[in-house]
């Protein structure tokens, strides 16, 4: 099983990160609880990534990272929640100094791949046999993009 993890340096926006977000097959959406601003940037990402995609599922990850920075916080962890349960996706507010936390991320990342991929799986030229065993055999070259 092989994991391709491509994180957007510094730019959200430009041709290649719109072929990121066409192409990956999924998303981890990040802000800083010590940050507004990064909070409210994550609408418009994801408002992009569903004109982008069309149809397609969108297994998607809320990130609220520097959970560790309480005194500077600025985003409740309600509204990260209350923004996961609109968009229908798992939230997750760690602290990047927990490496129990982080790997908690790319745990709840591929099981939303897991869940999601099945459904577009359903194409009649897929044997029975092949879709028993999928995905659990066929996590390899999937592309999760963060940003
Ligand atoms: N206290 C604390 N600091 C953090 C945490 N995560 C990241 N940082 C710090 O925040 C700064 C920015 O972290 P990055 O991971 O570079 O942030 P980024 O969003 O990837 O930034 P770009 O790649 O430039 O978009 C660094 O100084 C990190 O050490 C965290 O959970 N807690
Ligand atoms: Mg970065």
């Amino acid at each position: 099983a092989l994991l391709e993890i491509v994180d957007t340096v510094g730019a959200r926006t430009g041709h290649a990160h719109d072929l990121y977000m066409r192409d990956g097959d999924g998303f981890v959406l990040l802000y800083s609880v010590d940050s507004e601003a990064s909070f409210e940037a994550v609408r418009p990402l994801r408002e992009r990534l569903g004109r982008l995609r069309g149809p397609r599922a969108i297994p998607l990850v809320l990130v609220a990272t520097k959970a560790d920075r309480d005194a500077e916080r600025q985003v409740l962890s309600a509204r990260g929640r209350a923004l996961a349960r609109e968009w229908r996706c798992p939230f997750l507010e760690i602290t990047a100094k927990s490496k129990l936390m982080v790997d908690q991320v790319f745990t709840q990342i591929v099981r939303e791949m897991e869940a999601l991929a099945p459904a577009e799986a359903q194409v009649p030229d897929v044997p029975p046999s092949a879709q028993e065993t999928w995905p659990s055999n066929d996590i390899e070259n999937y592309h999760c993009l963060s940003f």
